[in-house]
């Protein structure tokens, strides 16, 4: 490219793109390792991206190719580029008059992500934020930012402003939510050199307003829903107009990215059983399947893989899982040894379980276990998981510790249910609440890990203690737990967290229960039954199963 530039260059992040192993879980992990000492975490291949002869891009998140789209349709492919930071130098010139970058989890601090960074010492930020801040400190948008104005736009936006850097970081505009309707009109009046408002709040389009996207996508991530309705209120997403994209449109989504090389395609929703859903969040199992099947049909396409599920859903229409095993698991790129299927494939999927306290459950989310009561939300969890794990469906569930108001005897009820999982095949992924903009919980206080209580502690390493043993059970890692957490407690962990951390902690480095019994609430050693268990049906309310009734009554 000469130095003339394109008039319009969009950029993501090299860790909110890459794409290794196929793993979405791995691509989380950026989000919260310290960029310090990736290369001892094994983690070099955070920045490993693609880029095509041209110097483009080969994959970016989804949200962007939903832009490129947008505005190539207003200005044409000859004057819109996509690149990673190192290409910057080469589609920023003379002639560009708008850079727009792309924000998932720009600081890392999303469900305080930044906390998992924070156990190597307080200096470490995590590798999302020291690549992003890479890319909008770039020297080329140095260079030419008196003739180019810059966006930012994607669910993390809402971190620049929050940490105050916009002005410093000189973002002319931030885009808040879904900008299908903003976008193009936003792009023309920067080229037009026009000053920008420093921040847009965008409504839910129309869904014939959301493209067709154009190039391939990080993951080969194609929307299926957008939006939910349950109304979770520490949700960002829960009051976003819900929509199912139509298949034709999802097809067509699915053929440009395996055009580009993709073979595998994430089925993104934020909950995939809303797909085509009928009255009252009713699971809509034929168009479930033939969503499935047209996408498996796409020559080209190996391996489909899941975002979003609720767990509601399933225990109300078991048949579902089932139904789209052949898919979801026969095609799943991932495999397990504690999976029955032939090659050990399983089909992950984001589960969100957030609590086990009734109180706070039917305080923040009661629409989660709609049509059940928010009382029966434990069954619901361990039917759920019943049902999933019988088809080789392990959940990679989430619970947010320190929810406002959030008492000893709130997470004793999180630590008996999740005790009750302790058999089960998943991953349990503890977060902590952090008050997300544009959600009805956004005006309280986050949970601050140095205020953690030794109750919470206690629930956040008992989840890693279980992952450590379902991920790994070889004993080479559980004997570097047991030599390596003591070292790193009395190093550094003790003045950074305090004594309260001392047991949870060393319960994930296996230390004998004996050990732990009397410091800990749950005592793994006497072997008692949990207080939940899973039932045999769970029983839909009769009033709720009146289609008249309010759907969140
Ligand atoms: C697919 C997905 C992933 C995938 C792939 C991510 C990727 N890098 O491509 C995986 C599973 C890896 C992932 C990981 C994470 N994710 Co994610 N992810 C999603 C999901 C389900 C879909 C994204 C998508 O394609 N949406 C559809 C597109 C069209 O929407 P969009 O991206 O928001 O884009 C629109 C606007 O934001 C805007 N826009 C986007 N880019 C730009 C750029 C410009 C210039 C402009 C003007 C506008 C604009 O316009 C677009 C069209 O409306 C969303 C939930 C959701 N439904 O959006 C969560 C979501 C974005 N993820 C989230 C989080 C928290 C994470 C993690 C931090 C999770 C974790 N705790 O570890 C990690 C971070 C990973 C990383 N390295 O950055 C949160 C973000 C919350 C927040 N507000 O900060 C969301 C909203 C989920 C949720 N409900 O909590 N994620
Ligand atoms: S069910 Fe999930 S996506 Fe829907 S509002 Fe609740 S947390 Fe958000």
């Amino acid at each position: 490219m000469s130095s003339r530039g394109k008039l319009i260059v969009l950029a993501a992040a090299t860790s909110e793109s890459s794409e290794y192993l196929r793993s979405t879980w791995r691509q989380m992990l950026l989000a919260t390792l310290p960029s310090k000492y990736a290369k001892y975490l094994g983690v070099n291949w955070s920045t490993d991206v693609e880029v095509r002869e041209d110097g483009q891009a080969r994959y970016v998140p989804n949200g962007l190719r939903v832009i490129e789209a947008l505005l190539v349709e207003r200005f044409g492919e000859e004057n819109v580029a996509v690149c990673y930071a190192d290409q910057l130098d080469r589609f920023i010139g003379d002639e560009t008059r708008a850079v727009g970058i792309h924000a998932h989890n720009p600081l890392g601090i999303t469900f305080a992500t930044d906390v998992y960074a924070g156990f190597y010492g307080v200096d470490c930020e995590p590798i999302n934020a020291v690549e992003f801040r890479r890319l909008i400190l770039h020297p080329a948008l140095k260079r030419h930012k008196h003739h180019l104005k810059l966006i930012v736009g994607g669910p993390g936006g809402w971190q620049i402003e929050h940490k105050g850097l916009q002005q410093e970081w000189g973002i002319d505009c931030i885009v808040h939510g879904e900008a299908e309707e903003v976008a193009a009109d936003l792009f023309a009046a920067a080229v037009r050199g026009e000053t920008l408002p420093p921040r847009i709040e965008c409504k839910s389009p129309k869904l014939e307003s959301i493209p067709r996207i154009r190039h391939r996508a990080t993951f080969g991530v194609v929307e299926i829903t957008r939006g939910c309705g349950r109304g979770c209120q520490f949700c960002s997403v829960a009051l976003r107009a819900g929509k199912s994209i139509p298949v034709e449109q999802v097809v067509d989504n699915v053929r440009a990215q395996v055009a580009e090389g993709a073979d595998t395609i994430t089925l993104t929703t934020e909950d995939l059983f809303l797909y085509e859903q009928g009255k009252k969040f009713r699971t809509n199992v034929a168009a479930l399947k033939r969503l499935f099947r047209s996408i498996a049909e796409v020559p080209g396409v190996r391996y489909l893989t899941l975002t979003h599920g609720t767990i509601t859903p399933p225990v109300v229409t078991p048949e579902v899982i089932e139904e789209l095993t052949p898919w979801a698991v026969g095609m799943s790129p991932f495999q397990n040894e504690k999976s029955t299927h032939p090659e050990h494939r399983y089909a992950m999927m984001f589960v969100g379980l957030e609590t086990g306290s009734i109180r706070l459950f039917k305080k923040y989310m009661p629409g989660k276990a709609y049509p059940f009561r928010p009382e029966q939300w434990p069954d619901v969890i361990l039917k759920g998981y019943e049902i999933m794990n019988r088809h080789n469906w392990f959940p990679m569930a989430t619970f947010i510790i320190g929810l406002p108001g959030e008492t000893d005897e709130d997470t004793k009820q999180s630590l008996e249910l999740l005790y009750a999982l302790k058999d089960f095949k998943g991953v349990i992924i503890p977060t902590l609440f952090v008050p997300l903009e544009d959600t009805r919980l956004e005006k309280y206080e986050g949970a601050k890990i140095a205020r953690l209580t030794d109750l919470q502690w206690e629930f956040f390493f008992t989840c890693w203690r279980y992952n450590v043993d379902f991920l790994r059970s070889s004993s080479s890692v559980k004997l570097k737990l047991i030599l390596g957490i003591p070292i790193y407690y009395y190093l550094l962990g003790r003045k950074l967290y305090g004594p309260g951390f001392k047991y949870p902690l060393f319960r994930l480095g296996h230390f004998p229960e004996w050990f732990l019994r009397r410091k800990l609430y749950l005592d793994f050693s006497d072997h008692r039954e949990p207080i939940y268990k899973v039932p045999e049906t769970v029983p839909i309310p009769e009033e709720r199963k009146r289609p008249e009734l309010p759907v969140l009554a």
